[in-house]
């Protein structure tokens, strides 16, 4: 079999040689040389051009069409509101035009500039006017960007600052998190990597009573919507990231560092739910899991580690719940805090 193939391959090989040589005998004939194209090579290569260019284009607009129903929904913090508008802005005003401008005159130009044995290329050294013009117009997009950018980065990334905040720790480690709340006295205990074992995976500091009382939980975390969250993130062993896409919320979290994130959320998971797009978006994603044979899910918000961290990262991610004050009242009570579950 493996002789056949390669058989196969010399003489294909064999016959790519013996067709060149034709061409080249032709050619002789035709009292032209093989790298001298002639006026119908050109027309060949210009339709060419054109052709590409449509396909180019009717596949770009086919990938919007298809997966604009995977996109996420709209934002459920406050600040994704101005992430998102600035994001509409730069697609919808500035990068999509750009691209569609820009390859329509590269394939336009190609066709119809296009090689010919009777023009003559015009000498064309400078002009101000044009230097001008591609200096000015990219530079004031570039301003509009970057100050809008800069504004929104500063007021997203400023400190927490309200002072009925809710704080929670995400703890990341090779492969999953652990949310913990402060407890009863609102404080966080201190943390200390040494004493990190079976029954203290995100490694408390025993010594610190402040600590007793937290709340430790896996799988799933709750917050009010409409409070200010303060994410404060830890990691025990490489760089994770802690990611909240409907929430528009990324931060890595780095061994040996607390790193922070404060954000509002503004819809429930069940408001979320009920959204018109939200609806179609699982109806696809259900879709689909149908056809692979899994169950159907539903909507939930998702912290996911958008680092690849290791063999299982795809699989480190937690559910969010974001509901009333109350029912977030009534879920944290329940919770069991790390003393009790130590002497268990
Ligand atoms: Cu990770």
């Amino acid at each position: 079999m493996k002789l056949l193939v390669l058989l196969a391959i010399v003489l294909l090989i064999i016959a790519g040689h013996q067709l060149l040589r034709i061409i080249e005998l032709s050619r002789g004939l035709k009292k032209t040389k093989e790298w001298q194209l002639t006026n119908s090579d050109n027309n060949l290569m210009g339709r060419g051009m054109l052709i590409f260019m449509i396909l180019f284009f009717v596949f770009f607009f086919w990938q919007i069409l298809r997966w604009r129903e995977r996109a996420l929904p709209s934002s459920a913090s406050e600040h994704g509101f101005k992430i998102d508008w600035l994001w509409d802005v730069n697609m919808n005003y500035i990068v999509i035009p750009v691209f569609l401008i820009t390859n329509f005159v590269l394939f336009w130009f190609a066709y119809k500039y296009r090689g010919n044995t009777n023009n003559k290329a015009t000498f064309f050294a400078h002009s101000n006017k044009l230097e001008m013009l591609w200096t000015v117009i990219p530079a004031v997009a570039l301003a509009f960007i970057i100050i809008f950018g800069l504004k929104y980065w500063n007021e997203i990334m400023a400190d927490a600052s309200d002072p009925n905040r809710i704080t929670v720790e995400l703890y990341a480690k090779q492969f999953d998190w652990t949310a913990r709340y402060a407890g009863k006295d609102g404080k966080l205990g201190t943390t200390d990597y040494r004493q990190i074992s079976g029954s203290n995976s995100v490694g408390m500091d025993t010594s610190d009573v402040l600590g007793h009382d937290d709340i430790l939980v896996k799988n799933e975390f709750h917050i009010p919507v409409g409070r200010e969250i303060e994410l404060l993130m830890r990691s025990r062993d490489v760089i994770h990231s802690a990611y909240l896409p409907h929430f528009r919320a990324q931060m890595n979290c780095v061994p040996g560092l607390v790193t922070a994130f404060k954000f509002k959320p503004v819809k429930t998971t069940e408001e979320m739910r009920k959204d018109p797009y939200v609806i179609q978006m699982m109806a696809g994603i259900n879709k689909q899991r149908e056809k692979e044979g899994k169950e159907p899910v539903i909507f939930d918000y998702l912290l996911l580690c958008n680092k690849i961290c290791g063999a299982s990262h795809f699989n480190m991610q937690m559910n969010v719940v974001v509901e009333s004050e109350k029912d977030y009242n009534v879920w944290l009570a329940k919770q069991k805090p790390v003393k009790a579950m130590a002497s268990k």
